[in-house]
This record gives C-alpha cells, structure tokens and sequence, in this order.
C-alpha cells in the first residue's frame, strides 16, 4: 500500500485524491433500515456513511483491511446516524481504531450483551477488543472519520448485534 496522508481540514479534495484510488462502499438508509428505529421525515435517502479501504480489493494476497470510515452528521429521527455494527466471524481477530476527525461514540458490545462505550475525538487511538461487536455513532455537527485495521479473514456478522439491540429481529 501507497503511503497516503488525510487531512481532516480538506475532506472534499481528499475524497477526490487519495480515495479515488481505494475501493468505495457507501451506505445509505435504505441499505440498513433494520438497523435504525425510525425513517427520515421527508422521505429522503441519505448517505449515512462511506468506507473506502485499502489495498483495493484483489490488489492482492495480503489479510490485511485498511480502512477508512467517513460517517456523516445526521439523525433519523433522535437516533443518530451510526454504523450498523458487526461481530467478527472469527472471536479471535481484534481491530484497532484511530479518529482523524470528528467526535462520537464507539460502542462495543459481547454476545451475551454486555456494552461499553469509548468517547472518539480526533486523535484517540483504541481496539476493539477480539470477540466483541463494535460500532460507531456520531451525535455531533460534523463528520466522524476514523481509520480502522483488522485481519481481512476475519469477516463480518452483522446479524449477531442483536444482542445488542442495534438490529431489529
Ligand atoms: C470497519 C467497518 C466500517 C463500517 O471497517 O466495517 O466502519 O461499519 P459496518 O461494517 O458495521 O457497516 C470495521 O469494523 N471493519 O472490520
Ligand atoms: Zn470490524
């Protein structure tokens, strides 16, 4: 992987720079409205989030997920937008999280339920540790973007975060 720099005070021309160069996935509501209580008001789709990650896929061999999450300032009605939150197929593979702009809330949770809560401000570094969900919410004004790595093997459980309640059955 290429070194690549962000910098937080110039989103709009990172995004067209060094991120036209890793694979993009976006988030909308409509991807993930199990995972929110309510609808918007007005019948809009917003982008929750954006995840670009290097290498891009299939760049290839290597089991390692660079990634960088940009999740926006919003709510659908008070809940505010946040990610839809994962177990790791495999309990033993960790992530580390490192915030490059913004505040918000990193919640991690274990299968029988118990969660925790990190406040994310520019410049924490933490891990969530292996065998526990996480996600991430952004209550204030302006876009949360954080850097997240982990083992590309180890996969993703979406449904399992019922235990937390952050899916609806
Ligand atoms: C992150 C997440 C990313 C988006 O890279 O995948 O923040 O969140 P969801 O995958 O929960 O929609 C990560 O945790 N990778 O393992
Ligand atoms: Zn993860």
């Amino acid at each position: 992987m290429d070194a690549f720099y962000l910098d937080p005070s110039a989103f709009p021309a990172w995004q067209a720079g060094a991120a036209a160069a890793a694979h993009r996935a976006e988030r909308r509501w409509s991807d993930m409205r199990a995972f929110f209580a309510g609808q918007p008001a007005d019948g809009a789709d917003p982008v929750i989030y954006e995840v670009y990650t290097w290498p891009p896929q299939g760049a290839g061999s290597t089991d390692l997920d660079v990634s960088l999450t940009l999740l926006m300032a919003g709510r659908i009605g008070d809940e505010p937008f946040h990610t839809k939150g994962h177990f790791h197929h495999d309990p033993d593979g960790p992530e580390y999280v490192s915030v490059v702009s913004g505040e918000g809330l990193l919640e991690r949770a274990t299968r029988s339920g118990l969660v925790e809560s990190v406040a994310l401000r520019a410049g924490v570094q933490t891990l969530v540790p292996a065998g526990w969900a996480h996600r991430v919410l952004n209550p204030g004004p302006a876009p949360l973007a954080f850097v997240s790595i982990a083992s590309r093997h180890v996969g993703h459980d979406y449904g399992g975060v019922r235990v937390a309640g952050w899916v609806r059955p």
